[in-house]
């Protein structure tokens, strides 16, 4: 029979199955690992000075902070999170209605199942699209309904101002690493005017077996900036200085990861997150990640002004978000080496001719 991520049932098991099973070296160790101390940005108040110049060195170092004082309403948070748990609590065959199918990016997906058959995550999200267009200001609230019924209108309004804030946020945060690079405020925001983003509620029910599995395996995120939210059980990690990292949940703050290409943006000047979640044995995990993306059509090249301070050659290679998007979609797993591979598949040709990236199965 089919491997199904039911989390009713793959919760009470004494094993999991062994689809979910990471190698030993992959798989996180049995207690605590050290936490990290990361910039913490308030959003409310100008920065300089140690603040903006600790922010840079975390940029450049592992690509990661967390923002408070964002404007953020707390009972739109809350309300999210109601709606998470009231998907995810229903039936399997009812969260399938809006399953995601291989090769897209938006639905409900119980862990990888279907698309990968090892190392799969104990998870499941669902996903959806949520474009900054100003024709697509309701493609949350009709997704959700097209996908699920009417009965999920409220969650889909739920999530579309969720989005919205989302988008604000982010560009706001563009705004504050353009500083950081020595460019001036708002030199970065443009490039993601109008953009085509993405959110993903995860759920990570709890796991009988929780060190021999990982929630998310390690990844860079190959969008832009990542803004997540993580309740109050904690399981995110980072990984810095040669080791993994825990990040205290923070009720009040948003982690921003740098994606890989946002880093490619910078002409490598800040550093794609690297980072994973663990489960536990006790309590489901939730997560809310909003992906800021360009336009799907637009090139991703660094501003003339960073090319001009910098000085230095071109890092990466142009190309668009729905290039790369496709080949994490339809030839790649992300990983710790997702934009490496993009950029060798570029350079061999785009698929076209020669050797292509390594086929879906085998990569990690
Ligand atoms: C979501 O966006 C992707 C590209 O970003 C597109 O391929 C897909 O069709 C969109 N899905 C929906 C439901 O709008
Ligand atoms: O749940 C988390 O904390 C991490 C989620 C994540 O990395 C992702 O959705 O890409």
């Amino acid at each position: 029979m089919a491997l199904v991520f039911d989390a009713a049932i793959l919760s009470r098991k004494a094993d999991i199955p062994e689809q979910f099973v990471w190698p030993a070296d992959e798989a996180p160790p049995v207690g605590d690992v050290e936490e990290i101390a990361v910039p913490v940005v308030d959003l409310a108040g100008i920065l300089s000075g140690d603040g903006l110049r600790d922010l840079a060195a975390a940029c450049e170092l592992h690509g990661f902070f967390q923002v408070v004082n964002h404007g953020v309403d707390p009972a739109l948070l809350a309300e999210a999170y109601r709606c998470c748990d009231a998907f995810y609590a229903r039936a399997i065959d009812e969260k399938q209605r809006a399953q995601r199918r291989p090769g897209e990016n938006h639905g409900y997906a119980g862990s990888f199942v279907g698309r990968f058959s090892s190392r799969l995550p104990w998870k499941e999200t669902m996903s959806f699209n949520c474009s900054a267009a100003p024709e697509n200001s309701r493609m949350v609230v009709d997704y959700f309904v097209a996908a699920l019924g009417e009965e999920y209108r409220h969650t889909g309004e739920v999530y579309q101002e969720y989005c919205n804030e989302m988008t604000r946020l982010a560009l706001d945060v563009t705004d504050v690493l353009s500083t950081c690079l020595g460019l001036g405020r708002g030199v970065l925001r443009g490039f993601f005017e109008g953009g085509d983003s993405v959110m993903r509620l995860n759920h990570y029910p709890p796991c009988p077996q929780p060190h021999q599995t990982l929630g998310t395996g390690p990844h860079h995120d190959p969008t832009s900036l990542t803004l997540l939210h993580q309740d109050e059980v904690g399981g995110l990690q980072v990984f810095t200085g040669g080791a993994w990292c825990a990040v205290r949940p923070r009720s009040d703050a948003f982690v921003v990861n740098i994606g890989d290409t946002f880093a490619a943006l910078t002409n490598g000047r800040h550093a794609s997150c690297l980072h994973r979640a663990v489960v536990n044995g006790r309590a489901a995990r939730r997560s809310l990640t909003f992906f800021l993306n360009p336009q799907l059509d637009r090139p991703v090249v660094p501003p003339p002004e960073l090319l001009a301070l910098d000085g230095r050659p071109r890092a990466y290679p142009d190309f668009t978000w729905r290039e790369f998007l496709e080949f994490t979609q339809k030839k790649y797993r992300s990983d710790s080496r997702t934009l490496d591979a993009f950029v060798a598949w570029i350079a061999q040709g785009r698929g076209r001719g020669g050797h292509g990236s390594r086929p879906e199965e085998e990569s990690g």
